[in-house]
């Protein structure tokens, strides 16, 4: 494959040779967003270049921010990807400031769509909309 992007189903975007979709079912808690997710047969977002993920979920949404797959649940301050492990090389995606662990009860990765850098820490139980990546 010579193109850097990949074609991808109807109704998602492309980041790199990744697939993205932003499911029409409302609102949900992170774990509950994680489930639905893998309903669809995909897996909350992972994407490697937060930044640029950001650019390319664009015009397709008007929501403020989304869940992505990403925690500090099992051990504060050290962020994994549910599925694909530590999160490496992300210290440039963080809105100034987070992740702050507000109220101490802040282990979720949120995106926050109109800010540059847009990564937050935010409560799991919150109800965000949220991005699944095909498998
Ligand atoms: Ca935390
Ligand atoms: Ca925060």
């Amino acid at each position: 494959m010579n193109n850097a992007t990949t074609s991808c189903p109807d109704g998602h975007f492309a980041v790199g040779r990744r697939c993205f979709f932003i499911p029409k079912d409302g609102q949900k808690s992170w774990e509950d967003a994680q489930e639905a997710c893998s309903e669809y047969g995909a897996f909350l977002a992972e994407p490697m270049d937060v930044n640029l993920f950001r650019s390319r979920i664009g015009e397709d949404s008007t929501h403020y921010g989304f869940w992505l797959g990403g925690s500090d649940r099992e051990n504060e301050d050290i962020w994994k990807w549910e599925k694909h492990g530590t999160m490496i090389d992300q210290e440039e995606s963080w809105y100034p400031g987070e992740p702050n662990n507000y109220g101490g009860a802040e282990d979720c990765l949120f995106l926050v769509k109109d800010r540059d850098p847009p990564l937050d820490d935010r409560p799991c139980d919150h109800l965000y909309y949220y991005i699944c990546e095909r498998t």
